[in-house]
């Protein structure tokens, strides 16, 4: 019995997901594509920091996930410890990856921590077999700039989207207070608010993931312009990354479901949302006006589609 729990744990792939009822859905696509690239058939446990989804968006993703054998937790957070901290424009469930410990049941020692502007294009088993050398976390560089809140080279500066932690060192150190203390100081003063938390805390103390399991929108234009050598990832980084996708980040201004936006894989992402809730519309931002003000990035979105034709090894298949 003892042997058969033991089996259990050791087979249990854990990702964790935080998400209010505006992205409910799209955390519903980050999870979808987990569970189609989990060829390994890991035992696939979610943990869903709950911000407010409605019965009926968990009902949608509940069913989803039933279909691959797989179950959800909802965790309820107790907003208290995150009183009087900034929101901006990412809304207060982006603060709930920094209560992880307080958060998670005391049991889970692993985690994945995943984004909700996600699309998982491979095993997450190879991100979860991957070695933190005694490191609490492991993430990806910011591909874009450093934060110009802090004082940080930018090579040393990673994103949050993807982390892969041990819980066990997490709780041990801390952490969750140690990061409320650093945003409470900081006030106003974090352009990435929780990302530069995660910065300040595990500065020069991260395991640095492997390039494709958080390819950002600057990416593209770093292999186009082979400009790899001002971040911390060789070329090869770049190219298997192309080749093997791990993670596709469509972080900041990049989400696939506004219209004009243009990105190598929104066709692939708004094809999955389609076949996943067939009854939703993908478009957030479909009114005439709304989209005038945005011709002034058709220049950008044009260069896009030449990437498209460009990368043609890079492809996402659902039904594979
Ligand atoms: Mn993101």
């Amino acid at each position: 019995m003892v042997f058969g729990l033991l089996m259990m744990k050791a087979d249990q792939l854990n990702v964790v997901l935080a998400s209010d009822d505006n992205y409910a859905l799209w955390m519903g696509v980050v999870m979808f594509s987990c569970l189609e690239k989990n060829l390994s058939k890991k035992n696939m446990c979610f943990y869903v920091i709950d911000g407010g989804i409605s019965k009926d968006n968990k009902d949608k993703i509940e069913k989803m996930a039933g279909s691959y054998q797989s179950s959800v937790q909802w965790i309820t957070p107790c907003g208290e410890s995150l009183q009087g901290l900034p929101i901006k424009r990412y809304g207060i469930a982006t603060y709930y990856r920094l209560l992880l410990g307080q958060l998670l049941p005391q049991h889970v020692s692993k985690v994945i921590y995943l984004d909700c502007d996600l699309l998982i294009a491979d095993d997450l088993k190879c991100l979860w077999e991957h070695d933190l050398s005694g490191h609490v976390l492991g993430a990806v560089e910011n591909l874009g700039i450093a934060s110009p809140s802090l004082n940080l080279e930018r090579q040393q500066y990673f994103n949050a989207g993807v982390l892969l932690i041990d819980m066990y060192q997490w709780r041990e150190k801390g952490t969750d207070d140690k990061l409320i203390t650093v945003m409470k100081k900081a006030g106003d003063k974090y352009r990435y608010l929780d990302q530069d938390a995660l910065n300040t805390i595990f500065k020069y103390s991260w395991s640095r993931l492997p390039l494709r399991w958080n390819i950002q929108p600057s990416f593209w234009s770093k292999i186009e312009k082979s400009k790899w050598n001002i971040t911390g990832y060789k070329k090869e980084d770049y190219f298997l990354a192309l080749e093997k996708p791990g993670a596709i980040h469509f972080l900041a201004k990049s989400k696939p479901w506004n219209y004009m936006v243009f990105h190598p894989y929104k066709e692939v992402y708004k094809s999955l949302f389609e076949t996943i809730f067939p009854k939703q519309t993908f478009y957030k931002d479909v009114s005439f006006k709304e989209n005038l003000k945005k011709l002034t990035s058709f220049g950008k979105a044009l260069k896009n589609q030449r990437r498209i034709r460009r990368s043609k090894k890079i492809f996402y298949d659902p039904v594979k």
